[in-house]
């Protein structure tokens, strides 16, 4: 199962409580106060890691608890430190609190980390409290507790380039070809359940990430086909390619198809209105869409650019269009 958004119950460690003690050694009277501080607790960190691509771990396993810190012992022994609790999440994950809604962290680049709770500091032992009128206390503190929280976990793909159209437009075509990404293609509508990122590697080392979701189709706002609750994953990208299948498979215009692409996108978020897009024509190996591009050059103002990702026509084009697009703008 894929999941990119979940809950999750974090409580860092309680710090350990601090040592009430007195040393008592044969020929020593009055060796005074020797009770050590307790441990500070483990904190909870949240680590952006390059392997992780979900957040499945976390709905599996949604609480997640740091150890606390050891109490502290007699003969000045200081409780050793909790140890923190790493956990790992995708590139691209927001986290909020549950409570008020509010943005705590939003973790992007690979090794990024944020302290989602920290842990309690540890109690004083009593040899912390000796003074020249104080000289046989008896005080010391307990742990104080760590902290604690529910967060809700959302992720969006970071990638560059994002692909958008209607099932079977050939979406995981183009970036199975374009990236060592090889996702399931078929000739059924809702191939692809999930996001799936590739990278193109350029010669000059560059990289460009792209993102191949699922299909979208007229009416996804109210959770036709598979919703458009997946549009989230195409909120960063700098660059959007809206794919046709230009044959007009299924009896359908590509004209409608690319209209009712864009209200959905619309309704979906306008402000992804304003990122820059590419009309791309895809399946112009086939009659019917040499037949068809004409027509849909007339109506669409703006640049079309043909391609055919399962021959491989227009392919190298395309790609020099997004480096000089994306990485010589960068
Ligand atoms: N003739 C031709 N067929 C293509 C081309 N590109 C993709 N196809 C075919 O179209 C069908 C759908 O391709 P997919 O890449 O799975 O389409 P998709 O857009 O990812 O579809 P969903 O994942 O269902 O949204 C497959 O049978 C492909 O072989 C093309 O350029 N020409
Ligand atoms: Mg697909």
């Amino acid at each position: 199962m894929f999941v990119d958004r979940t809950k999750i119950y974090a409580k860092a460690g309680d710090g350990g409580n601090g040592c009430m003690s007195f040393r008592r050694e044969k020929f020593i009277p009055h060796g005074g106060p020797d009770g050590g501080n307790g441990g500070r607790g483990g904190n909870v960190i949240l680590r952006v890691d390059a392997d992780t691509s979900q957040l499945a771990h976390l709905f599996y396993q949604s609480r997640q608890l740091a150890k606390r810190g050891e109490h502290g012992r007699g003969k000045d022994q200081y409780g050793k430190a909790g140890p923190d609790l790493i956990v790992p999440v995708p590139p691209g994950t927001i986290v909020r609190r549950v409570a008020d809604g509010g943005v705590v962290a939003d973790l992007v680049k690979i090794g990024e980390e944020h302290i989602l709770c920290r842990g309690g500091r540890g109690g004083k032992g009593n040899s912390c409290y000796k003074s020249s009128v104080n000289q046989a206390p008896r005080q010391f503190e307990k742990g104080f507790p760590g902290e604690e929280g529910e967060f809700a976990l959302e992720l969006k793909l970071v990638a560059d380039i994002g692909l958008v159209g209607y099932p079977n437009a050939g979406k995981s075509t183009l970036i199975s070809k374009i990236t060592k990404a090889h996702p399931k293609i078929a000739s059924y509508p809702f191939t692809t359940l999930r996001p799936v990122i590739g990278t193109i590697e350029y010669e000059d080392f560059s990289k460009l990430r792209v993102a191949d979701i699922p299909g979208l189709v007229e009416g996804a706002h109210q959770d036709v086909g598979l919703g458009h609750g997946f549009l989230r994953h195409i909120e960063r990208c700098r660059l959007l390619v809206i794919l046709l299948d230009m044959a007009g498979g299924d009896g359908r215009e590509p004209w409608d198809d690319y209209k009712k692409l864009l209200k959905e996108l619309e309704l979906y978020n306008p402000e992804i209105m304003k990122k820059p897009r590419l009309v791309a024509a895809n399946k112009m190996d086939l009659p019917e869409a040499v037949e068809k591009l004409p027509k849909f050059k007339r109506r669409h103002r703006g640049k079309v650019r043909p391609l055919s990702a399962e021959k491989g026509d227009g392919i190298p084009g395309l790609l020099e269009f997004f480096h000089e697009e994306l990485v010589n703008k960068r």
